[in-house]
């Protein structure tokens, strides 16, 4: 407890899934994790941050579509447009289940950052449930190679596979890039703290999408309205 380091107790702080969304994603990501990364190295994912930035500022034009009464939320209906338009065929119930999952201050509206993070779940659980099937993907193909890179992002950081990236592994990853790149290496540890929310060592794929369209820095504009 109390942020300190937490290495070697992995065992006993592990994250537990609490809904069955939650276990559904880490299965995925499990899976996923199986195929492997293209990542080489930490400085490989730093040097992708302008593309993900890029691919990540498209999604808002995406957001602004569907937030239908331009409140700068999505409600659950608006979603369901959203869904129906992108030829997301998820049901009603799981539509709900990722509308709860990712409206992370329960204002029972999707922000923009929410938003980021919930379509690239939904790129990770379609991509695992049609598994090769071009035929009903998302209709989004710039955000889904950004989308990739994150998830690739966050498979060559989980080295043991275990669907969290917990702090040994983030100071491996920096440890194991090239030396002398040590403001990277601070700042990235300095992110770990701020994505490991509940303070166990443990970061799962929410957790790091969360912090990642912090990292690229499209936070600016929408920052100002959130408590
Ligand atoms: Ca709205
Ligand atoms: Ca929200
Ligand atoms: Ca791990």
């Amino acid at each position: 407890m109390g942020g300190i380091l937490t290495k070697g107790d992995d065992s006993s702080l592990t994250s537990v899934p609490t809904t069955k969304l939650e276990l559904k994603i880490l299965e995925t990501m499990r899976r996923r994790e199986s195929k492997g990364t293209s990542m080489k190295s930490f400085n490989t994912i730093l040097l992708k941050f302008p593309k993900i930035d890029a691919g990540l500022r498209k999604c808002k034009a995406i957001f602004e579509e569907f937030d239908e009464d331009k409140s700068g939320s999505i409600d659950p209906k608006e979603l369901n447009h959203c869904f129906r338009k992108l030829e997301i065929d998820f049901t009603d119930e799981e539509i709900n289940d990722l509308f709860e999952e990712c409206d992370i201050n329960k204002d029972m509206g999707i922000a923009y950052k929410e938003f980021n993070v919930l379509l690239c779940l939904v790129y990770l659980l379609k991509k695992d449930s049609v598994s090769g099937h071009s035929s009903s993907r998302m209709e989004i193909p710039d955000l889904e190679a950004t989308f990739e890179t994150l998830v690739d992002s966050f498979v060559f950081l989980d080295k043991n596979k275990d669907g969290y990236v917990s702090k040994g592994e983030m100071v491996h990853a920096i440890n194991e890039s090239t030396s002398g790149e040590g403001s990277s290496g601070r700042i990235a540890m300095k992110r770990f703290e701020e994505m490991d929310w509940d303070k166990n060592g443990m970061v799962n794929f929410k957790e790091f999408l969360f912090a990642f369209t912090k990292w690229v820095g499209i936070e600016d504009e929408e920052e100002a309205t959130e408590e």
